[in-house]
């Protein structure tokens, strides 16, 4: 059932089933693969914050374009700690770090991001890191580190690609995205919708992720934030149904993969949520902050996983590491 030879007419028509056809569809495979109760709970921590050299046309992080976002060099390894327990606290299973980089460069600073991943690796969470383009020497430091996952987005379609990033082509990514995968890192890679592409681009996206030799362990479905100052500022917001679409589907061609549900949240009412739910969405970010956007604060989360009920997922349920998780959750 898992299949990697995808042919873009096979994701078109899953794509466009009629919707409710399309969630019954996805709901019953999601139900095949897991537990459709569970949902992962991670959280996010800008570990260094905007001065970003590239020009990605969504990213408030981008030095050249005007936004409130304030730099910050990358923190410390203590309070990155600190944060870290305060996510587990709060029932989070996952902490992935973020840093507004173009590509990991070998100095101190990576050092220092290597500390930070043996720290929070010891906490029993899954640690995951996006620190932008790695070479395969740097995934294996991450890896030895204690790195479990490493998020490098697609963010779009390869025909749409140079309409939002001009600093780096699709082929860098992917060269990433292997690098990860050698040095047998759990592959965390989606996008964004909502950024002026089409469907066919939407489509064009998931074909490529769907056909990857394996496919990621974790896609993110992204919804635009449009963040003032950016190009992408005056983006008109997605609807529940074009999220939908997309959970959807990549649930039905990555059946094991978790999807799921990341930016944009902010903006989706508890049904609207449920329906991503349905459709196959198992993971969600949880804190009131993804990198320096807002998103519903954990107490809110706390009352729909009960409306809802569902229940966070245990960490490291996929592979042989056993999870060392000593603390109640409070989700
Ligand atoms: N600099 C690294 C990189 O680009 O890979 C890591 C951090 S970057 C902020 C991580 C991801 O956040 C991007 O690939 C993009 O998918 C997502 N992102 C950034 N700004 C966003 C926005 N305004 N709305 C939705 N997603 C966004
Ligand atoms: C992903 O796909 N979404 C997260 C995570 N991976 C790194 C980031 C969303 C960032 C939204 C904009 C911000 O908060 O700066
Ligand atoms: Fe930099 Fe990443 Fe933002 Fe692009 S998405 S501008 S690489 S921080």
């Amino acid at each position: 059932m898992i299949r990697n030879n995808w042919t873009r007419a096979e994701i078109t028509e899953i794509y466009n089933t009629p919707i409710l056809d399309l969630i019954y569809r996805a709901a019953t495979m999601h139900r095949q693969f897991h537990d459709a109760q569970e949902v992962q709970v991670c959280t996010l921590l800008s570990v260094k914050t905007g001065g970003c050299p590239e020009d990605c046309s969504y990213c408030p992080q981008a030095a050249r374009y005007h936004t409130d976002v304030k730099v910050h060099k990358l923190m410390e390894v203590d309070e990155v700690m600190q944060k870290a327990l305060e996510a587990k606290e709060a029932g989070s299973t996952r902490f992935c770090m973020g840093a507004a980089w173009r590509e990991v460069r070998d100095n101190k600073d990576f050092d220092k991001v290597l500390s930070m991943v043996k720290g929070v690796s010891t906490l029993g969470m899954e640690v995951c890191c996006t620190l932008g383009m790695l070479t395969h020497e740097q995934a294996e430091k991450l890896k030895d580190a204690g790195l479990y996952a490493y998020n490098h987005n697609l963010d779009t379609s390869e025909e749409f690609y140079s309409e939002i990033i001009t600093t780096r082509t699709y082929k860098d990514r992917l060269e990433t995205l292997e690098n990860v995968r050698t040095a047998k890192i759990s592959v965390c890679s989606g996008g964004i919708i909502g950024m002026g592409e089409n469907d066919d681009e939407r489509i064009g996206m998931l074909l490529t992720l769907a056909t990857l030799p394996e496919h990621p362990e974790s896609v993110p479905v992204n919804a635009l934030i449009p963040v003032a100052g950016t190009p992408l500022e005056d983006q008109e917001k997605v609807s529940v149904w074009e999220m939908v679409r997309m959970v959807a589907t990549a649930r039905i061609i990555m059946p094991k993969a978790m999807v799921r549900l990341s930016a944009g949240r902010v903006r989706m009412t508890v049904e609207e949520q449920a329906l991503c739910f349905l459709a196959g969405a198992n993971s969600i970010f949880a804190g009131d902050k993804l990198l320096t956007t807002p998103n519903p604060g954990v107490v809110q989360d706390q009352e729909m996983f009960q409306i809802l009920n569902l229940k966070p997922r245990k960490s490291f349920k996929d592979s042989e590491k056993k999870s060392t998780k000593t603390h109640t959750q409070v989700i």
